[in-house]
């Protein structure tokens, strides 16, 4: 046998290529030498610098997966996957910013966008120079995006689009809105078209008072007759498939990243079981705190191992929804339930911002709720299983 490595139980490490290893650590020292200074006071006062994605940006951490010719990295989806891990250690609201520039922005515009689409948008998505949005769901349409109200009215020339969208990350400082509308042109199909700051009729006021993912701005998408040509129509899908194949790609980098959270949780559990005595022993010498690390330890590395593996898989082409739905769901799960109980695990002290464990379990209500909440994505799997879909 080989030494137990208690932070690495399964050899994770082993598993990934050179390359990959490489990302890893690029995407940790950004985020330990640039976020992690800031997230207190971003999470506090509720503000979202800009500048960070400039610096994503430089650190090649936007699009890792779009080619190099667009700017991107070209890299896998594993390496996607590590760099949302990384991200995710220091804030879920980070990790949402970089999320969705790459799956939600770039990827609908790599996969569905013309080639003038893709090379005037693409370069400046990556560098961080634009930011980007994603705009599916609605104050009405959340869970079933089907049922949306935005709708294209062809015009001569192009559209015009009247509706709104709700819970919208990054929409009020973006500059590239990638927006899903239902078109009377195409037989009432879901159609996307990208719209840009500053047009007539956009607007994207913010939503105030959140209690989680505060380092992260959301707001709404307001289309007020909103007229564009045909140049921003995407001309590559139709359907609810256009929206829900940016989701598969964003909903898979989530199941990586909320492990990268509850790996913050249980190394500070940890650390503070270790340094923190009461009745004369370090609360880590108790049964009870030694159960909830070894139950910390298990679902992680578990859960690692899953997103590793369906990443190995859609890296293969050989990947299917509900097995994007199996590793999301459950890892946002057990991370919040991980956060929830490293938070306890720190005492009067876990409900502090500087002891962390606190935001990010605030934070993981939000990454189980949205992209699919946890009961969503368990029909997902219930039709998978049964041939029964028992949403309607
Ligand atoms: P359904 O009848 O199942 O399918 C309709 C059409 O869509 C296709 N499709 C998919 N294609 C690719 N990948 C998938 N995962 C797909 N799922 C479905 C399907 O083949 C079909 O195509 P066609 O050509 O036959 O029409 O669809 P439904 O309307 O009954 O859907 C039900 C349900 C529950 C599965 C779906 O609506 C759903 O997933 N709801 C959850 C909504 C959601 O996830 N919203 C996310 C909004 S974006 C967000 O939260 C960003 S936060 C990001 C951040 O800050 O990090
Ligand atoms: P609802 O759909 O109303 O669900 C409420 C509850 O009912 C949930 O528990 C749900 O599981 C349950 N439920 C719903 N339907 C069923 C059913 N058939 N059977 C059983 N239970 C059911 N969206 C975007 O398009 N772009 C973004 O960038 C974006 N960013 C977000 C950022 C934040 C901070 C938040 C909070 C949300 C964001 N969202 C975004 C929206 C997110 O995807 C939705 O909130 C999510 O899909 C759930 O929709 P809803 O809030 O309308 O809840």
């Amino acid at each position: 046998g080989i030494p137990f490595n208690w932070a690495d139980p399964f050899l994770l490490d082993d598993q990934l290529t050179e390359d990959e290893r490489m990302i890893r650590d690029a995407a940790n020292a950004f985020a330990s030498d640039r976020l992690l200074s800031r997230v207190e006071e971003a999470y506090l006062e509720e503000k979202t610098d800009p500048e960070i994605f400039r610096e994503m940006g430089a650190a090649g951490l936007l699009g890792v997966t779009v080619p190099e010719e667009y700017g991107g990295a070209g890299a896998s989806y594993v390496s996607y996957g590590l760099v949302a891990r990384e991200v995710e250690r220091v804030d879920s609201g980070y990790r949402s910013m970089m999320s969705v520039q790459s799956s939600l922005v770039m990827f609908p515009i790599q996969a569905y966008g013309s080639e003038e689409q893709k090379r005037k948008y693409l370069p400046k998505l990556a560098s961080g120079e634009w930011i980007g949005c994603f705009g599916l769901t609605e104050p009405d349409a959340g869970s079933d995006p089907g049922g949306m109200k935005t709708r294209a009215i062809k015009t001569e020339g192009g559209y015009r689009l009247i509706g709104s969208k709700m819970w919208i990350s990054n929409s009020p400082i973006a500059d590239v809105f990638v927006v899903w509308a239902k078109s009377e042109a195409h037989d009432g199909k879901v159609r996307g078209f990208v719209l840009e700051k500053g047009m007539k009729g956009l607007t994207a006021p913010k939503i105030g008072g959140k209690l989680s993912l505060r380092a992260s701005i959301t707001g709404e998408i307001v289309l007020d007759n909103v007229e564009v040509g045909e140049e921003a129509l995407l001309p590559g899908v139709q359907g609810m498939g256009g929206p829900f194949g940016c989701l598969n790609r964003a909903r898979y980098g989530i199941a990586w990243g909320v492990m990268g959270a509850a790996e913050d949780c249980f190394f500070r559990a940890r650390q503070y079981g270790l340094d923190r005595k009461q009745f004369n022993r370090p609360l880590a010498a108790t049964q009870l705190y030694q159960k909830k690390l070894a139950d910390m330890e298990t679902e992680i590395a578990l859960g690692l191992q899953g997103a590793l593996r369906v990443g190995r898989l859609f890296d293969e082409g050989r990947f299917a929804p509900e097995m994007i739905s199996l590793v999301k769901r459950n890892n946002c799960g057990k991370a919040l339930d991980i956060a929830r109980q490293a938070r306890d695990m720190h005492g009067g002290n876990g409900i502090q911002i500087e002891y962390h464990v606190i935001r990010h379990s605030q934070n993981l209500e939000t990454v189980n709720t949205y992209e699919g909440t946890h009961d969503v994505h368990a029909l997902i799997l219930g039709r998978a299983i049964t041939d029964i879909q028992a949403f309607a």
